[in-house]
């Protein structure tokens, strides 16, 4: 099958890239490499040094025989897009290819402006496409957990069945996001759900919690293959950042009291869930929602694993309650579904077995990489 991963030169894409090239599959990569390019705006770096994406894609070949045709360029310029679909012709697409920081899309109006643009016209450009030239691929989206909140009900996958004044009937799930990051991809849930109704297509929703991890077998196998690893206060993520600042000696940076509960997965889990979704298509203007996440943990409950195994590995590892830069509830009910993938054949990978293979040893390997300027959280969701 031919799929096409957009924004496989970032951190999930390049995983999900090479694992399904691994697996047989003809990949593509699109992606306008202004992660790259963020990057470089912000002052800030992965953990651990990535090669060039043309260098990346050669030295795959080199290793595996394994060719991933390249495009470059940006999907909201809809010529572009049409011309690189064109061209590779996929029969699925995996589309990663968003400005994914919830703290970036906070700093200020240009950043929330720059954020919504990218993600809801790259996706509406998509969804004309698909319509126009190739109906009959299969959209596999990149959501987020973070599109639901933290209600103070069960959350479903995407759907749930109200009662109201003696009638009944399947809705959408309500949205309650936390930053206008998280909100862009309630909007883009919206237009693909409109764009199956209307026009049949067929699209799933991988509402992904946060991902940790940077070692899966394919990037393993070479360092010029190595993944990126973020741990600024921008595009890091809490345990990624937590493990970075074990080996370096920082204090633990959790936000208020850290009682907040996430879903979270190995990126090992994001790369076969994806797969799961791509061998196993929608059907004809369906639109599935998978909440794919494979664990649920507090903040504080992570710090606290964090501190506990970097102290085994001689680290002296303390944790620091900061104010919370963000405007959040800490305290909340938290009971997430998430059978969908696990239905299909999920076994997860569990953050016991993981903590110090994919992400203790390599925050130890990289540390003198490490800028400690960025670290504490500087963007605030307050007035
Ligand atoms: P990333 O920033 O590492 O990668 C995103 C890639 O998309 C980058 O290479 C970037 O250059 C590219 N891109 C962005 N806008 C583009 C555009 N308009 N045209 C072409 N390419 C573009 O992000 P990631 O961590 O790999 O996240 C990938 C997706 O998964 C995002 O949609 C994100 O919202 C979602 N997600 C990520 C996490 C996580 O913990 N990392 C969790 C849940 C969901
Ligand atoms: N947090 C800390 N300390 C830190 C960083 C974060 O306590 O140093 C807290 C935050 O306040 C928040 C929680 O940890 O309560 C999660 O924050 P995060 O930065 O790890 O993740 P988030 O902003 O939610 O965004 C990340 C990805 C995003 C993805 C999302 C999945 O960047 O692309 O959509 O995880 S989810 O959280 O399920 O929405």
């Amino acid at each position: 099958m031919k799929v096409l991963v957009i924004g496989g030169d970032g951190y999930c894409g390049w995983a999900t890239a090479l694992y399904l090239s691994n697996r047989g599959y003809e990949v593509g990569i699109l992606d306008s490499l202004v992660r790259r390019h963020w990057d470089t705006q912000l002052g800030i770096d992965t953990l651990t040094p990535i090669a060039p994406i043309r260098q990346r894609i050669q030295r795959w070949k080199d290793l595996t025989g394994k060719h991933i045709d390249l495009f470059v360029g940006d999907i909201t310029d809809y010529q572009f897009l049409l011309g690189a679909l064109q061209q590779f012709e996929p029969e699925a697409i995996v589309h990663f290819g968003e400005q994914r920081s919830a703290p970036f899309s906070m700093i200020d109006r240009d950043h929330a402006v720059l954020t919504q643009v990218n993600n809801v016209v790259g996706t509406l450009n998509l969804l004309y496409v698909i319509k126009e030239h190739f109906p009959d691929c299969h959209l596999v989206k990149l959501g987020t957990m973070g599109e639901y909140g933290t209600p103070n009900i069960d959350i479903e996958e995407g759907y749930i069945t109200i009662e109201h004044n003696g009638r009944t009937d399947t809705l959408p799930y309500p949205k309650q996001p936390g930053s206008f990051y998280h909100l862009s991809k309630v909007h883009d849930s919206h237009n693909i759900h409109f764009a199956c109704r209307v026009w049949g297509l067929r699209a799933t929703d991988l509402n992904q919690g946060i991902v940790y991890g940077v070692l899966t077998e394919e990037t393993g196998m070479d360092e010029m293959l190595v993944n990126r690893l973020d741990y600024d206060d921008v595009f890091g993520t809490a345990l990624n950042r937590f493990c970075i600042q074990a080996a370096i000696g920082h204090p633990l940076t959790v936000y208020g009291s850290g009682s907040q509960t996430r879903g979270m997965l190995d990126i090992r889990d994001t790369v076969r869930c994806v797969e799961l979704a791509v061998s196993n298509p929608a059907e004809p203007g369906q639109f599935r929602v998978f909440n794919q996440f494979t664990e649920s943990f507090s903040i504080q409950g992570l710090a606290m694993q964090v501190k506990q195994a970097g102290n085994a590995l001689g680290l002296n590892v303390e944790i620091q309650n900061l104010a919370n830069p963000r405007v959040e509830l800490e305290e909340h009910y938290y009971n997430a579904k998430n059978t969908n993938l696990l239905d299909l054949g999920l076994q997860p990978h569990f953050l016991s077995d993981s903590l110090l293979d994919s992400l203790l040893n390599f925050a130890v390997k990289y540390k003198q990489r490490v800028d400690r300027d960025v670290i504490m959280p500087k963007v605030s969701w307050h007035r």
